[in-house]
């Protein structure tokens, strides 16, 4: 294929030129007279210069080659900074680092221009966008779908230690990594009604929508790692259809048109907020079939050649299902193959079971969404008629299954019929799925064994798991480029695509230079993490301390709690008297996490987090030993400069709630010891580094079912140990709260008389490992030997790998080279 502008040289002369030129002619500035902004901006479209033609060859090669490919529909994409990754995988770091000294500009300046875009809430976001960059690292041809958030996740503040949430405007200084579509936008209906009639002597049903939207695609570049690859996210972004308004104007109601456009352009206005806990929101809804039914358009009209045979989609893609939040997409397909495309029912249901598979990323029940009939019914009638005929023919299965069993019919049902009757759509995803998984070992035997379980009986072949990874470009070469540079000093660079290679370390536990550089490389991380929270939050770290942290999204079964009580311990302990200050081993303790703005109780401790933080920071009695932080707004940026800081990674979640977790592999990869429960992929982490690497504590998922069984009376813990008693009692006298002894009533009120979580019921076990975790930190040299076979043994947790897996137990497609 001929590409018709050539890509510039690999040189800092062809670089500079290229920057000098977008500056120039993008920008429309000077070089004497350009913003950060405009530097920035030029520098980003100057990369993309050099990703172009990978990018257009990738697609020309997906098309020509006809190999199956995977469609990842996810409503969230945390992507992080882009322009670093795209440094990075292009070959570019140190031309462009040259080309902008020369021009007297600072690279990680323009770098730090960059905002992120926001686009997913936690783990789940991030995963998706983990899995686009191994796709394309991989050479797997692969498309992501998700939905162009006008307002990303809420920038996090903090006014008298209570959460602020303000929009996230990452739009608002220009986006130079997507590109617009408004040509190859597509239409979606919503609403309206349904007719029956007949053709052929077949019963069938046409649809007929009372309104709709324009979805326009954004694309952006997800490049590979030198590989000369570049696979495409595609982000759809809604827009007033044409022939809405033009109704409207006509009629002469040109104010209400214009309102119109904005009731359109609502649904990808805001990402939900909810990490875990969906809202059952009607504009949620519209966004996820909004998203859905233009991806599957776009992938079936404009992916495929015109003349494909929809008899062998399955041969051609996998729409991988990110959750239930793209799950309507299976009834689209089917409403396309027979209403559109005049397909009998059974071979449509043939094609589409061939086509989905879904991932569950939970355990808890509120978590599992399920959307109200009347809900569904008036938003997508004709939907709601698939789902019920899919239902009907799945009851007949079970019934013939499971003869006089008509509970277990009820139970199994996709439409629930308590409280209201609703739509289930984890049950819709597992009897349209091929394939189901869960996220890590643990998480997929529960899903077999609890929240499945009658599916899993029913179809054992079905379920699956794959253990969730994270890419090892952004979290370790490019968090960590100190430690990467140690990595391939040692082995060679072969790692970053090749995570299992990390073994060969395992030797250089002994290698006395190495261990001391490793050392020294944790330190240096320390030292640029409080050069961030020094600029960014005027916050001050001791690079000498034990630094202890706690980030991800702040959520009760996450137990952030927990990490509270322990340090309201320490620092009861000390002020009491019954610890000499001198006996406290020096810790910094950093909390990051994000509430949902609707979860009071997230909100209250994020409050009490914060008033524990004053009260520690300003008492002299404990100064240089304790230290809490928490800065605002955690996001994926801070993330790559905490991570490769830490020394002690918390994963303290209630056994059996936590999927799978994917900041712990994060820090293990950095070198951090976890202190953890045994939950999520904590399990296999600790499988793989080893037992006295790994600090493991607290209850057992099923001995928290019998702890619970058996009546769970939170108080009787706070009864019977005294430091336990005192640390809540010291939050409920106001110690944290100027004497006020309201303000935190409703977190003490909730420990004690319901503790969904079995906080109290771990704290004794918590306290104990952190006691090994000091005395464990004492010894220098033993700690760096845990710490480097912490990054030694965890290459198993590259999105690589999980990618690998998925490719083999669930897509049946491959690499394409
Ligand atoms: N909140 C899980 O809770 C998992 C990620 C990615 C989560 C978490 O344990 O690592 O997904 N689940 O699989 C959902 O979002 C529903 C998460 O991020």
């Amino acid at each position: 294929m001929i590409v018709p502008t050539p890509t510039p040289d690999l040189t800092v002369d062809a670089f500079t030129r290229a920057f000098l030129r977008e500056l120039n002619f993008g920008q429309g500035v000077e070089l004497s007279a350009s913003s950060v902004n405009d530097q920035y901006l030029a520098l980003a479209r100057t990369v993309r210069q050099y990703l172009m033609s990978r990018w257009l060859e990738t697609q020309h090669r997906q098309r020509e080659s006809q190999a199956k490919s995977v469609a990842y529909l996810s409503a969230e994409f945390l992507l992080g900074r882009q322009l670093d990754n795209a440094l990075l995988c292009t070959g570019l770091e140190e031309i462009a680092d040259e080309a902008l000294r020369g021009l007297d500009i600072d690279l990680s300046e323009l770098r730090d221009a960059e905002i992120e875009p926001g686009l997913g809430n936690g783990g789940l976001g991030r995963l998706a966008a983990c899995f686009i960059d191994s796709l394309s690292t991989m050479s797997v041809p692969s498309i992501g779908y998700g939905i162009r958030y006008e307002y990303g996740i809420f920038r996090q503040t903090f006014v008298d230690g209570h959460q602020v949430e303000q929009p996230d405007t990452w739009l608002e200084l220009g986006s130079p990594w997507e590109f617009p579509h408004p040509e190859a936008a597509v239409t979606v209906g919503f609403g309206g009604q349904t007719e029956s009639y007949t053709e052929d002597g077949e019963q069938r049903s046409r649809w007929t929508p009372a309104w709709s939207v324009l979805g326009m695609p954004y694309n952006y570049m997800v490049p590979g790692y030198h590989n000369g690859r570049v696979s495409t996210l595609r982000l759809w972004s809604a827009r007033a259809t044409r022939a809405f308004d033009l109704q409207i104007f006509n009629s002469g109601h040109y104010a209400d048109a214009v309102r119109a456009q904005t009731f359109a352009e609502n649904i990808s206005k805001v990402l939900y907020p909810e990490d875990s806990t969906p809202q059952g929101k009607e504009l949620r809804l519209q966004q996820q079939y909004f998203f859905v039914a233009c991806s599957l358009r776009n992938f079936i009209e404009d992916v495929l050649p015109a003349d494909f045979d929809l008899h062998r989609l399955p041969e051609r893609v996998m729409f991988q299902l990110n959750d239930t939040h793209p799950v309507i997409a299976v009834p689209e397909l089917m409403r396309i193959l027979v209403d559109e495309k005049g397909f009998g029912w059974d071979e449509a249901w043939e094609v589409t079971q061939q086509c989905f598979a879904y991932t569950c990323h939970t355990l808890l029940p509120e978590a599992l969404e399920v959307w109200p009939v009347e809900l569904l019914g008036r938003l997508l009638p004709r939907h709601l008629e698939i789902i019920y005929r899919i239902n009907d023919d799945f009851l007949a299965q079970v019934r013939a299954t499971y003869p006089r069993d008509e509970l277990k019919a009820r139970r199994m049902s996709i439409i629930a019929e308590h409280p209201e009757r609703a739509v289930r759509m984890a049950y819709l995803a597992t009897v349209a799925g091929a394939k189901v998984n869960g996220v890590a070992e643990l998480h997929s035997q529960l899903l077999r064994d609890k929240v499945l379980d009658e599916f899993a009986t029913l179809w054992p072949e079905k379920f699956t798991n794959v253990t969730n990874g994270v890419t090892p470009r952004r979290f370790l070469r490019l968090a960590n480029p100190e430690l990467s540079r140690l990595i391939t000093d040692a082995i060679g660079g072969g790692w970053v695509t090749d995570l299992e290679r990390l073994r060969e370390l395992e030797p250089f536990v002994d290698d006395p230079e190495f261990t001391r550089r490793f050392r020294d490389v944790k330190r240096r991380n320390k030292l640029r993490l409080a050069g961030v929270l020094e600029k960014r939050d005027g916050l001050t770290v001791d690079p000498d301390s034990l630094l202890d942290v706690m980030v991800k999204r702040l959520h009760e079964y996450k137990r952030q709690m927990l990490k509270l009580l322990h340090v309201v311990t320490l620092y009861d302990r000390v002020t009491s008297g019954e610890l000499p200050i001198e006996e406290l081993a020096p810790r910094t303790i950093v909390f990051g996490a994000k509430a949902a703005p609707g979860y009071k109780m997230a909100k209250d401790i994020i409050w009490l987090i914060n008033s524990v933080a004053a009260t520690v920071n300003a008492d002299p009695r404990v100064e240089g030993r304790l230290k809490v932080l928490f800065p605002a707004n955690y996001n994926v940026t801070l993330a790559e400069k905490l991570i490769p800081a830490a020394d002690l990674s918390e994963q303290i979640s209630l056994a059996g709630k936590e999927a799978s977790g994917t900041g712990n592999m994060k820090f293990a990869l950095n070198g951090a010891l976890t202190i953890g429960t045994d939950d999520g992929a904590n399990v296999e982490i600790r499988q793989l580094v080893g037992d006295e690497n790994f600090f493991l504590f607290g209850l057992t998922e099923p001995e928290v079912t019998t702890v619970v069984d058996k009546g769970y009376r939170p108080a009787a813990y706070y009864e019977a140990n005294e430091s336990l008693r005192r640390a809540l009692d010291m939050i409920a006298s106001g110690t944290f709260s100027h004497g006020d002894r309201h303000a935190f009533e409703p977190i003490v009120s909730n420990l004690l008389y319901q503790d969904r979580f079995l906080v109290l019921a771990d704290y004794q076990a918590y306290l104990d490992a952190q006691e090994r975790v000091d005395e464990a930190y004492g010894d220098e040299e033993a700690w760096t030997r845990s710490a480097i076979l912490n990054v030694a043994r965890t290459g198993f947790f590259s999105s690589d790998r999980s990618i690998h897996d998925y490719l083999g137990r669930i897509w049946g497609a491959g690499p394409v080279h």
